[in-house]
């Protein structure tokens, strides 16, 4: 069976929860669109992170893969659509490092493009009813770090897709006030979006106005 590798983050800056370990951890051994799903977790750490996803995909060897993390303040589920070659954290991981204007790969190029069908994947969870849009985005902390270096990894594994989708927080983790969606959700909505990833090969080509 093929696999599909999920990651979520520990919680970081202080906050006790992160909805993309949670969700990681419960799709963990389930099967989805006939593949095997391995949800596993990443260190909110700059380097150690891209190390230990380095390694997963080494020990799985999944056709797909599909990063997670939190994004507090957005309302909606997040396909990014592209990954920086730029780490210049606004605060210290939880190593306590900060890296500032430094590059994820020196030398590597500027940028990357996400291989998931992001277009398709929001359309599919808006017809389900859930919120999502398209991101231009991944900002430039721990997240785009591991986007990057998931992008830059699968460039040496031909026909192996992947990306970065950032969620909003749990209801139970915010502010009165701010966006969140549920738990369970996010999960629902994290399968179905791989099962979109599995079968579109080519992305939708709806005008972007109509999905960010
Ligand atoms: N969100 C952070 C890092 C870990 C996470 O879940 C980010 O957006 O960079």
């Amino acid at each position: 069976m093929k696999t599909v590798l999920i990651t979520g983050f520990e919680p970081f800056g202080g906050d006790p929860i992160n909805p993309s370990r949670e969700i990681a951890r419960a799709l963990d051994g389930r099967a989805l669109a006939g593949r095997r799903i391995v949800g596993a977790v990443l260190p909110c750490v700059f380097d150690v992170s891209l190390v230990e996803l380095r390694r997963l995909l080494r020990q799985h060897r999944p056709e797909l893969v599909v990063c997670l993390g939190l994004a507090a303040g957005r309302a909606e589920i997040t396909p990014e659509r592209i990954a920086i070659n730029l780490d210049d954290a606004r605060m210290p991981d939880n190593a306590g490092f900060q890296p500032i204007d430094r590059p994820v790969v020196r030398g590597g190029p500027a940028a990357h493009w996400s291989t998931l069908p992001v277009k398709a994947i929001v359309a599919d969870l808006r017809q389900r009813g859930v919120p999502a849009s398209v991101s231009q985005t991944a900002g430039t902390f721990v997240c785009n770090h591991v986007f990057f270096g998931l992008m830059q990894a699968l460039r040496r594994r031909r026909g192996v897709r992947g990306g970065f989708v950032h969620l909003p927080g749990v209801p139970e983790q915010v502010k009165p006030g701010q966006p969140s969606l549920p738990l369970a959700t996010m999960i629902e909505a994290v399968g179905w979006l791989i099962e979109v990833a599995i079968r579109t090969r080519r992305d939708l080509r709806a005008a972007g106005g109509d999905l960010h």
